[in-house]
């Protein structure tokens, strides 16, 4: 099955009771037994639920993956990954990711004894430096998060493989319309199913899949135990918005690439940042790990000056100022004060996230209109 039919039929079903094609939203917390262990299946929906498991089973697949996990929020599955390491455990990560994964690295699994190094991984060469017995699990985010750099996902599972550690891909920018980790060697995707899955700005949701059995019966014992799962109207709406996942990936690639070279093209934009560029420095490896090249991109204003930068997202009008991305709205955001506030000034400057960058989410409205507001913003 090619993945624009994935999207709308893979490992999915209609519903066994009445054949509803949608799966109903089983808005329930528990089931009825006619004897302890006599049930269908389902006996507590922290454990399962038949509406979660309609989308677990369509994350699975749109994923290449086995076996699909729905969270309550992106951070929650991460933290559900971290889960599986233990105190002396150290994880190779992006130097350049977002602030709140930054932020729960830093300041809750630090405190649990947990050792992270923080490595540009645009020479996926760098990482061999940084790996020890006690490396456990390398976390790459490619695209990064704001700074669309691209790491090298097949070089780094190899070193993953030589040394027996598990490679973690968040693969929130690209979805798998673009890319696809686990058959480029990665042992885990993750998603913010929050962005492109969902697509509609209206629910918060994260994502794991694996393949591999016993790494999935481990992560399905950790959000059964933790208990971070997301509840069946949010997985309803995320199933929805799956279905339609290629065609507005295909509008907001169209549209990104058009907005791309507008800015590249300004007398006011200093340099912009999108992996479709041929002088991007790993536009090769983009070019051969994705089918295309998204609607994330960066940007600064000549002169790189804060006070014109919030001039510009202030005077946006289709763009809306906002956290978050993915949508099928456009979003802009300042990520020095708002998705990366958290890093500390000093760590987010040396990977390029200075006080004038400007992240744009593309949607999905008339490449005309956002141009044309993107002109009339920067003038
Ligand atoms: O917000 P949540 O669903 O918990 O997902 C966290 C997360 C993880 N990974 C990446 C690459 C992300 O971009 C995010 C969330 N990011 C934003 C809210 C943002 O505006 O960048």
């Amino acid at each position: 099955m090619k993945f624009n039919t994935k999207t709308i039929h893979g490992k999915q079903h209609p519903d066994f009771a009445y054949g509803a094609v949608m799966p109903p939203i089983y808005q329930t917390s528990t089931y009825a037994q006619t004897t302890p262990g006599g049930h269908k299946g389902f006996e507590y929906s922290r454990t399962h639920n038949p509406t979660r498991q309609a989308l677990e089973n369509a994350f699975a697949s749109i994923e290449n993956g086995e076996f699909g996990l729905a969270f309550g929020s992106g951070l929650a599955a991460i933290d559900a990954v971290m889960k599986l390491l233990k105190p002396g455990d150290e994880v190779i990560s992006t130097n350049d990711l977002y602030g709140g994964t930054y932020r729960l690295f830093t300041s809750i699994f630090e405190g649990f004894g947990i050792k992270f190094h923080f490595v540009g991984m645009n020479n996926a060469a760098n990482i061999e430096n940084f790996v020890n017995d006690n490396t456990k699990l390398i976390w790459v985010e490619t695209p990064t998060n704001p700074m669309l750099n691209i790491i090298d996902i097949k070089a780094t599972a190899t070193i993953a493989k030589k040394h027996n550690i598990l490679l973690a891909v968040d693969n929130t920018f690209a979805t798998p319309y673009l890319q696809q980790p686990l058959d480029l060697g990665a042992d885990i995707v993750m998603h913010s199913a929050t962005k492109y899955i969902g697509g509609h700005s209206d629910l918060v949701m994260g994502a794991l899949i694996v393949s591999d059995k016993d790494l999935a019966n481990r992560l399905y014992f950790i959000q059964n135990a933790s208990g971070a799962i997301c509840g069946p109207q949010d997985a309803f709406l995320a199933l929805r918005g799956i279905k339609t996942l290629h065609v507005r990936m295909q509008r907001h690639c169209e549209n990104g690439k058009a907005v791309a070279n507008y800015l590249a093209s300004h007398p006011k934009v200093e340099k912009v940042y999108w992996p479709g560029f041929e002088n991007h420095p790993n536009h090769s490896i983009a070019k051969s790990q994705m089918n295309d090249f998204g609607g994330m991109m960066s940007f600064n204003t000549k002169g790189n000056n804060y006070e014109d930068a919030i001039k510009v997202v202030e005077n946006l009008k289709i763009f809306t100022l906002a956290e978050s991305l993915g949508g099928v709205e456009s979003l802009a955001g300042h990520p020095a004060s708002m998705t990366h506030a958290s890093i500390p000034r000093e760590e987010r400057i040396k990977t390029g996230v200075v006080d004038s960058l400007i992240r744009l989410s593309v949607g999905i409205e008339d490449e005309e209109d956002l141009i044309n507001d993107l002109k009339q913003a920067l003038g």
